[in-house]
Protein backbone atom coordinates (compact mmCIF):
# COMPACT_ATOMS: atom_id res chain seq x y z
CA UNK A 1 0.00 0.00 0.00
CA UNK A 2 1.31 3.30 -1.07
CA UNK A 3 0.59 5.93 1.96
CA UNK A 4 2.45 9.69 1.58
CA UNK A 5 1.39 11.20 4.44
CA UNK A 6 1.61 10.46 8.39
CA UNK A 7 0.40 12.21 11.50
CA UNK A 8 2.47 11.40 14.41
CA UNK A 9 3.66 12.00 18.18
CA UNK A 10 7.34 12.11 19.15
CA UNK A 11 8.84 12.42 21.93
CA UNK A 12 12.78 12.06 23.51
CA UNK A 13 13.70 9.96 26.63
CA UNK A 14 13.33 11.89 30.02
CA UNK A 15 16.31 12.24 31.89
CA UNK A 16 16.48 10.23 35.12
CA UNK A 17 16.16 11.09 38.39
CA UNK A 18 19.37 12.17 40.57
CA UNK A 19 20.12 9.37 43.17
CA UNK A 20 19.63 10.26 47.29
CA UNK A 21 22.19 7.74 48.76
CA UNK A 22 24.70 7.75 51.09
CA UNK A 23 27.90 6.37 51.72
CA UNK A 24 27.58 2.88 54.15
CA UNK A 25 30.43 1.24 54.75
CA UNK A 26 32.69 -0.35 57.49
CA UNK A 27 34.90 1.52 59.51
CA UNK A 28 33.63 4.92 57.71
CA UNK A 29 31.07 6.66 60.04
CA UNK A 30 28.99 9.27 58.44
CA UNK A 31 30.17 8.14 54.63
CA UNK A 32 28.76 11.33 52.68
CA UNK A 33 26.58 11.67 50.56
CA UNK A 34 27.04 9.78 47.20
CA UNK A 35 23.94 9.53 44.86
CA UNK A 36 25.07 9.68 41.33
CA UNK A 37 23.34 11.76 38.80
CA UNK A 38 20.61 9.99 36.61
CA UNK A 39 21.34 9.72 32.85
CA UNK A 40 20.35 11.80 30.06
CA UNK A 41 17.02 10.62 28.11
CA UNK A 42 17.32 9.58 24.33
CA UNK A 43 16.51 12.09 21.15
CA UNK A 44 14.43 11.65 18.48
CA UNK A 45 15.93 11.80 14.78
CA UNK A 46 14.13 11.37 11.52
CA UNK A 47 16.66 9.72 8.60
CA UNK A 48 15.81 8.71 5.60
CA UNK A 49 16.74 5.42 4.39
CA UNK A 50 17.59 3.98 1.01
CA UNK A 51 15.05 1.04 0.74
CA UNK A 52 11.74 2.73 1.35
CA UNK A 53 9.33 4.48 -0.81
CA UNK A 54 6.60 4.89 1.73
CA UNK A 55 4.85 6.22 4.45
CA UNK A 56 3.36 3.01 5.84
CA UNK A 57 4.49 2.27 9.39
CA UNK A 58 3.27 5.78 10.04
CA UNK A 59 -0.36 4.85 9.11
CA UNK A 60 0.28 1.74 11.75
CA UNK A 61 1.89 3.54 14.92
CA UNK A 62 1.16 7.02 16.11
CA UNK A 63 3.03 7.22 19.09
CA UNK A 64 7.03 7.28 18.79
CA UNK A 65 9.48 7.67 22.03
CA UNK A 66 12.92 7.40 22.49
CA UNK A 67 14.46 5.45 25.73
CA UNK A 68 14.45 7.33 29.09
CA UNK A 69 17.73 7.98 31.25
CA UNK A 70 18.28 5.25 33.85
CA UNK A 71 18.08 6.85 37.43
CA UNK A 72 21.43 8.07 39.48
CA UNK A 73 22.54 4.42 41.71
CA UNK A 74 24.86 4.81 45.13
CA UNK A 75 28.30 4.56 45.26
CA UNK A 76 28.32 7.42 42.79
CA UNK A 77 27.29 5.64 39.77
CA UNK A 78 25.19 7.62 36.69
CA UNK A 79 22.15 6.33 35.48
CA UNK A 80 22.90 5.28 31.82
CA UNK A 81 21.70 7.38 29.37
CA UNK A 82 18.54 6.02 27.02
CA UNK A 83 19.18 5.62 23.36
CA UNK A 84 18.25 7.60 21.21
CA UNK A 85 15.39 6.52 18.58
CA UNK A 86 15.99 7.21 14.71
CA UNK A 87 12.87 7.13 12.78
CA UNK A 88 13.46 6.18 9.01
CA UNK A 89 11.76 7.79 6.60
CA UNK A 90 12.14 7.46 2.79
CA UNK A 91 14.16 9.63 0.49
CA UNK A 92 11.92 12.79 0.04
CA UNK A 93 9.86 13.38 3.25
CA UNK A 94 9.04 16.28 4.24
CA UNK A 95 9.30 16.85 8.35
CA UNK A 96 6.24 19.41 9.88
CA UNK A 97 5.41 20.59 13.33
CA UNK A 98 1.80 19.92 13.22
CA UNK A 99 0.97 22.82 15.92
CA UNK A 100 3.80 25.31 15.06
CA UNK A 101 2.69 24.82 10.91
CA UNK A 102 5.90 24.74 10.69
CA UNK A 103 8.46 22.62 8.12
CA UNK A 104 11.57 21.62 10.03
CA UNK A 105 13.38 19.57 7.50
CA UNK A 106 12.94 18.61 3.72
CA UNK A 107 14.90 15.11 3.90
CA UNK A 108 15.51 14.86 -0.13
CA UNK A 109 18.25 12.73 0.11
CA UNK A 110 19.47 9.28 1.57
CA UNK A 111 21.32 9.27 4.68
CA UNK A 112 20.38 12.82 5.67
CA UNK A 113 19.46 13.05 9.40
CA UNK A 114 17.60 15.81 11.53
CA UNK A 115 17.12 15.92 15.30
CA UNK A 116 13.34 16.76 16.33
CA UNK A 117 13.54 16.33 19.87
CA UNK A 118 16.12 16.93 22.57
CA UNK A 119 16.22 13.96 25.62
CA UNK A 120 15.56 15.59 29.04
CA UNK A 121 19.28 15.96 31.14
CA UNK A 122 19.46 13.85 34.06
CA UNK A 123 19.10 14.74 37.23
CA UNK A 124 21.58 15.39 39.53
CA UNK A 125 22.25 13.36 42.96
CA UNK A 126 22.55 14.53 46.64
CA UNK A 127 26.57 14.68 46.04
CA UNK A 128 25.86 17.38 43.39
CA UNK A 129 24.45 19.19 46.46
CA UNK A 130 26.87 18.49 49.44
CA UNK A 131 28.93 22.06 50.26
CA UNK A 132 30.16 23.43 53.59
CA UNK A 133 26.41 24.42 54.85
CA UNK A 134 24.90 21.34 54.28
CA UNK A 135 26.91 18.31 54.39
CA UNK A 136 24.35 15.81 54.11
CA UNK A 137 21.44 17.17 51.11
CA UNK A 138 18.89 14.25 51.36
CA UNK A 139 17.06 15.95 48.64
CA UNK A 140 18.05 15.05 44.27
CA UNK A 141 17.13 16.56 41.38
CA UNK A 142 14.70 15.29 39.06
CA UNK A 143 15.09 14.52 35.99
CA UNK A 144 14.27 16.81 32.74
CA UNK A 145 11.03 16.17 30.59
CA UNK A 146 12.22 15.49 27.02
CA UNK A 147 10.62 17.28 24.70
CA UNK A 148 8.13 15.85 22.83
CA UNK A 149 6.43 17.48 19.26
CA UNK A 150 3.32 16.31 17.09
CA UNK A 151 4.91 15.72 13.62
CA UNK A 152 3.11 15.84 10.05
CA UNK A 153 5.39 13.20 7.39
CA UNK A 154 4.92 14.23 3.74
CA UNK A 155 6.44 12.32 0.87
CA UNK A 156 6.82 13.98 -1.89
CA UNK A 157 9.02 11.00 -4.08
CA UNK A 158 12.27 12.19 -5.93
CA UNK A 159 11.85 10.15 -9.37
CA UNK A 160 13.87 11.04 -11.97
CA UNK A 161 11.65 10.81 -14.72
CA UNK A 162 7.99 11.50 -13.94
CA UNK A 163 4.92 10.24 -16.72
CA UNK A 164 2.14 12.14 -17.39
CA UNK A 165 -0.87 12.07 -19.86
CA UNK A 166 -4.55 11.74 -20.07
CA UNK A 167 -6.30 8.38 -18.55
CA UNK A 168 -5.24 5.09 -21.08
CA UNK A 169 -2.12 7.05 -22.76
CA UNK A 170 -0.28 3.79 -21.70
CA UNK A 171 1.52 5.22 -18.80
CA UNK A 172 1.81 2.50 -16.77
CA UNK A 173 1.63 -0.15 -19.65
CA UNK A 174 5.10 1.75 -20.50
CA UNK A 175 6.55 1.61 -16.74
CA UNK A 176 5.89 -1.89 -17.08
CA UNK A 177 8.06 -2.87 -20.80
CA UNK A 178 10.91 -0.80 -18.95
CA UNK A 179 11.03 -1.79 -15.58
CA UNK A 180 10.32 -4.15 -12.85
CA UNK A 181 6.77 -1.93 -11.59
CA UNK A 182 3.58 -3.98 -12.21
CA UNK A 183 1.13 -1.20 -12.14
CA UNK A 184 -2.49 -2.38 -13.03
CA UNK A 185 -2.86 -2.39 -16.57
CA UNK A 186 -6.47 -1.93 -18.37
CA UNK A 187 -8.63 -0.25 -21.37
CA UNK A 188 -10.80 2.10 -18.81
CA UNK A 189 -9.63 5.51 -17.54
CA UNK A 190 -7.99 5.82 -13.92
CA UNK A 191 -6.68 2.57 -13.56
CA UNK A 192 -3.75 3.59 -11.77
CA UNK A 193 -4.85 5.30 -8.58
CA UNK A 194 -1.58 5.52 -6.45
CA UNK A 195 1.57 6.60 -7.95
CA UNK A 196 4.32 3.62 -8.78
CA UNK A 197 8.16 3.65 -8.96
CA UNK A 198 10.30 1.40 -11.51
CA UNK A 199 14.18 1.63 -12.07
CA UNK A 200 14.62 1.24 -14.97
CA UNK A 201 17.91 -0.58 -16.21
CA UNK A 202 20.31 0.10 -19.03
CA UNK A 203 23.54 -1.76 -19.98
CA UNK A 204 26.55 -1.26 -17.94
CA UNK A 205 24.87 -0.71 -14.91
CA UNK A 206 23.28 2.45 -15.76
CA UNK A 207 19.85 3.31 -14.15
CA UNK A 208 17.30 6.04 -13.10
CA UNK A 209 13.81 6.03 -11.38
CA UNK A 210 10.77 6.23 -12.99
CA UNK A 211 7.13 6.75 -11.54
CA UNK A 212 4.12 6.42 -13.02
CA UNK A 213 1.29 8.72 -11.35
CA UNK A 214 -2.86 8.72 -12.54
CA UNK A 215 -3.91 10.38 -15.86
CA UNK A 216 -4.55 13.89 -15.44
CA UNK A 217 -7.59 15.23 -17.04
CA UNK A 218 -8.81 18.98 -17.18
CA UNK A 219 -9.32 20.87 -14.07
CA UNK A 220 -6.41 18.39 -12.24
CA UNK A 221 -4.90 21.40 -10.73
CA UNK A 222 -8.55 22.14 -9.16
CA UNK A 223 -8.37 18.55 -8.12
CA UNK A 224 -10.81 16.83 -10.98
CA UNK A 225 -9.67 13.32 -11.42
CA UNK A 226 -7.00 11.91 -9.36
CA UNK A 227 -4.19 14.02 -10.64
CA UNK A 228 -4.07 16.85 -8.65
CA UNK A 229 -3.09 14.95 -5.13
CA UNK A 230 0.11 13.20 -7.45
CA UNK A 231 1.20 16.14 -9.22
CA UNK A 232 3.23 16.86 -6.73
CA UNK A 233 5.28 13.73 -6.70
CA UNK A 234 6.48 14.90 -10.38
CA UNK A 235 7.36 18.41 -8.71
CA UNK A 236 10.61 16.98 -7.93
CA UNK A 237 11.29 14.68 -11.26
CA UNK A 238 13.83 15.94 -13.48
CA UNK A 239 12.54 15.08 -16.53
CA UNK A 240 8.86 14.86 -17.81
CA UNK A 241 7.67 12.01 -20.04
CA UNK A 242 4.32 13.51 -21.29
CA UNK A 243 2.90 10.22 -22.72
CA UNK A 244 0.38 10.86 -26.20
CA UNK A 245 -2.29 8.12 -27.20
CA UNK A 246 -2.23 8.78 -30.75
CA UNK A 247 -5.16 6.84 -31.46
CA UNK A 248 -7.47 8.22 -28.28
CA UNK A 249 -10.56 5.74 -28.08
CA UNK A 250 -12.67 8.86 -27.29
CA UNK A 251 -12.12 10.65 -30.92
CA UNK A 252 -9.98 13.17 -29.14
CA UNK A 253 -7.10 14.93 -30.93
CA UNK A 254 -3.92 14.07 -29.72
CA UNK A 255 -2.55 17.42 -30.37
CA UNK A 256 -5.05 19.04 -28.31
CA UNK A 257 -5.08 16.54 -25.48
CA UNK A 258 -1.06 17.99 -25.20
CA UNK A 259 -2.52 21.27 -24.43
CA UNK A 260 -4.70 20.41 -22.46
CA UNK A 261 -2.13 18.50 -20.18
CA UNK A 262 0.19 21.55 -20.65
CA UNK A 263 -2.39 23.84 -19.14
CA UNK A 264 -3.32 21.95 -16.16
CA UNK A 265 1.03 21.86 -15.20
CA UNK A 266 0.97 25.17 -16.28
CA UNK A 267 -1.74 26.25 -13.67
CA UNK A 268 -0.71 23.73 -10.94
CA UNK A 269 3.20 25.34 -10.70
CA UNK A 270 5.34 26.71 -12.33
CA UNK A 271 7.95 24.73 -11.71
CA UNK A 272 6.61 21.87 -13.34
CA UNK A 273 5.47 23.23 -16.38
CA UNK A 274 9.07 24.99 -17.20
CA UNK A 275 10.65 20.96 -16.57
CA UNK A 276 12.43 19.73 -19.60
CA UNK A 277 9.88 17.41 -21.11
CA UNK A 278 9.81 14.25 -23.25
CA UNK A 279 6.98 13.91 -25.80
CA UNK A 280 5.87 10.90 -26.73
CA UNK A 281 3.40 9.65 -29.50
CA UNK A 282 2.31 6.06 -28.29
CA UNK A 283 0.76 3.13 -29.64
CA UNK A 284 1.52 3.41 -32.91
CA UNK A 285 0.84 -0.11 -33.75
CA UNK A 286 -2.42 1.51 -34.13
CA UNK A 287 -0.95 3.21 -37.04
CA UNK A 288 0.20 1.37 -39.01
CA UNK A 289 0.41 3.67 -42.35
CA UNK A 290 1.84 6.26 -39.85
CA UNK A 291 -1.34 8.77 -41.39
CA UNK A 292 -2.18 9.77 -37.09
CA UNK A 293 1.72 10.22 -36.31
CA UNK A 294 2.23 12.27 -39.31
CA UNK A 295 -0.95 14.57 -38.29
CA UNK A 296 0.64 14.88 -34.93
CA UNK A 297 4.10 15.92 -36.24
CA UNK A 298 2.73 18.41 -38.62
CA UNK A 299 1.09 20.06 -35.60
CA UNK A 300 3.76 20.44 -33.56
CA UNK A 301 7.16 22.43 -33.99
CA UNK A 302 8.37 19.99 -30.74
CA UNK A 303 9.75 16.77 -31.55
CA UNK A 304 7.69 13.53 -30.80
CA UNK A 305 9.28 10.17 -30.13
CA UNK A 306 6.53 7.33 -31.63
CA UNK A 307 6.89 4.05 -29.52
CA UNK A 308 4.47 1.15 -28.76
CA UNK A 309 4.43 0.59 -24.91
CA UNK A 310 2.81 -2.99 -26.26
CA UNK A 311 5.17 -4.02 -29.11
CA UNK A 312 8.31 -2.31 -27.42
CA UNK A 313 8.70 -0.37 -30.43
CA UNK A 314 11.35 2.43 -30.03
CA UNK A 315 11.55 2.04 -26.02
CA UNK A 316 15.02 1.45 -25.93
CA UNK A 317 15.76 4.72 -27.85
CA UNK A 318 13.32 6.58 -25.38
CA UNK A 319 14.88 5.09 -22.55
CA UNK A 320 18.74 5.97 -24.09
CA UNK A 321 17.57 9.47 -24.65
CA UNK A 322 16.35 9.44 -21.05
CA UNK A 323 19.11 8.51 -19.86
CA UNK A 324 20.96 10.81 -21.58
CA UNK A 325 19.05 14.05 -20.28
CA UNK A 326 18.79 12.50 -16.45
CA UNK A 327 22.68 12.13 -16.78
CA UNK A 328 22.88 15.71 -17.90
CA UNK A 329 20.47 17.17 -15.36
CA UNK A 330 22.24 15.53 -11.91
CA UNK A 331 25.57 16.43 -13.60
N1 LIG B 1 -2.40 -1.12 -28.98
C1 LIG B 1 -1.79 -0.58 -27.95
N2 LIG B 1 -2.42 -0.49 -26.79
C2 LIG B 1 -1.78 0.05 -25.73
C3 LIG B 1 -0.44 0.52 -25.85
N3 LIG B 1 -0.07 1.01 -24.64
C4 LIG B 1 -1.12 0.82 -23.81
N4 LIG B 1 -2.15 0.25 -24.48
C5 LIG B 1 -3.46 -0.11 -23.93
O1 LIG B 1 -4.10 1.07 -23.45
C6 LIG B 1 -4.87 0.79 -22.28
C7 LIG B 1 -4.46 1.71 -21.16
O2 LIG B 1 -3.15 1.43 -20.75
P1 LIG B 1 -2.59 1.83 -19.33
O3 LIG B 1 -1.13 1.53 -19.35
O4 LIG B 1 -3.40 1.23 -18.25
O5 LIG B 1 -2.84 3.39 -19.38
P2 LIG B 1 -2.51 4.49 -18.26
O6 LIG B 1 -2.01 5.68 -18.97
O7 LIG B 1 -1.67 3.93 -17.21
O8 LIG B 1 -3.98 4.78 -17.74
P3 LIG B 1 -4.45 5.34 -16.30
O9 LIG B 1 -3.75 4.57 -15.27
O10 LIG B 1 -5.90 5.09 -16.32
O11 LIG B 1 -4.13 6.79 -16.31
C8 LIG B 1 -4.65 -0.67 -21.97
O12 LIG B 1 -5.72 -1.41 -22.49
C9 LIG B 1 -3.36 -1.00 -22.70
O13 LIG B 1 -3.27 -2.35 -23.08
C10 LIG B 1 0.21 0.41 -27.14
O14 LIG B 1 1.36 0.79 -27.34
N5 LIG B 1 -0.53 -0.13 -28.13
MG1 LIG C 1 -2.00 3.67 -15.32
Amino acid sequence: MFIDEGKIWVKAGDGGNGCVSFRHEKCVPKGGPDGGDGGKGGDVYFQTGENLDTLLDFAVRHHWRAEDGRPGLGANKHGADGSDLVIKVPPGTLIYDTDLNLLLKDLNEVGMKVRVCLGGRGGKGNKAFAGPINQTPRYAEPGKQGQERNIRLELKLIADVGLVGMPNAGKSTLISRCSAARPKIADYPFTTVEPVLGIVELSDYRRFLMADIPGLIEGAHRGAGLGHEFLRHIERTHIIVHILDIMPVDGSDAAENYLRIRQELALYSKALAEKDEVIVANKIDLDPDGKALKSLQEKFSKRVLPISAVTGSGIKQLIELLWQKVKTLKG
